[in-house]
């Protein structure tokens, strides 16, 4: 089977919620000898964009995109513990990784804690609908470390949360202790820059790339 060819079969997987079949695909495209990498971005990432895309054109409905995620789901299950044993034994730095309070999209969250992950980061995953109160509690906890922060939002509602993320990171001391990449579809590169963040990334592989080079400032 030529590449395209899997890639098109791993993204109609998640496209016709293929809850059954996601899991064992991804792993015929690991035995024909396919990285997480390429199967994540080339595949699977690629589906959930055009599964998105039809939700906002009204094509298809809550229920098909919840079993799209679910398809999501068995397909990283298959691909988490693999790219958790490729982790460098030196960490680069560790990154907080949250999805703001009041959102639980989590699957663009999961994706960017896996490449980061995957990219030499001791990630620490507080999951979604995190108080900011909660955040700058593991940031204060972990001052002193190279440290990241990424948080996701994916609604416009949830986004706003992430100003406040700085305005409490300066009350608190700790804006100088910690690089913050905030993504998700509606963050932009002016919101970043209104609020007072690092960085924003378009995708994982993206994220993971920015994330590296803020360590090294
Ligand atoms: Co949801 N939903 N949803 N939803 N949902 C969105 C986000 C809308 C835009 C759809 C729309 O109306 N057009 C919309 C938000 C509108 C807005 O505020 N502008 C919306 C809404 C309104 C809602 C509900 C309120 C619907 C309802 O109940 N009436 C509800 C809210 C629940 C809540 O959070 N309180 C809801 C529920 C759901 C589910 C449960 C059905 C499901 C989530 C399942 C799950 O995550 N476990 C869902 C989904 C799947 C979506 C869409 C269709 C896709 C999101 C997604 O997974 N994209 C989305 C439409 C869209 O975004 N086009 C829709 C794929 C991932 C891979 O992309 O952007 O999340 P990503 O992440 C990327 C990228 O942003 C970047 O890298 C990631 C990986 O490539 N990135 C970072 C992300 N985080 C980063 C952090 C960094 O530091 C750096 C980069």
């Amino acid at each position: 089977m030529g590449k395209q060819e899997m890639y098109d079969k791993l993204r109609d997987a998640i496209v016709n919620q293929d809850i059954n079949g996601a899991g064992p695909l991804v792993q015929e495209a690991l035995d024909a000898g396919f990285t997480p990498f390429e199967i994540i971005n080339d595949g699977l990432s690629v589906g959930m964009k055009i599964i998105g895309d039809k939700f906002e054109a009204a094509e298809v409905y809550l229920p098909q995109i919840m079993m799209s995620a679910k398809a999501m789901k068995a397909a990283m299950e298959i691909l988490d513990p693999i790219l958790a044993e490729d982790e460098t034994s030196e960490s680069v730095g560790t990154c907080i990784k949250f999805v703001q309070e009041g959102d639980i999209h989590d699957i663009g969250h999961r994706l960017v804690a896996t490449m980061l992950g995957a990219n030499g980061f001791t990630v620490i995953d507080m999951g979604v609908d995190v108080p900011n109160d909660k955040v700058i509690e593991e940031v204060a906890a972990h001052k002193g470390e190279k440290l990241m922060l990424s948080g996701s939002a994916l609604m416009t509602t949830s986004m706003l949360g992430q100003k406040d993320v700085m305005r409490l990171l300066e009350e608190e001391g700790l804006r100088d202790s910690v690089k913050v990449m905030f993504g998700g579809a509606p963050v932009t590169d002016s919101w970043i820059k209104e609020i007072g963040a690092d960085a924003t990334a378009e995708n994982a592989a993206e994220a993971a790339n920015v994330a590296l080079e803020l360590m090294k400032k």
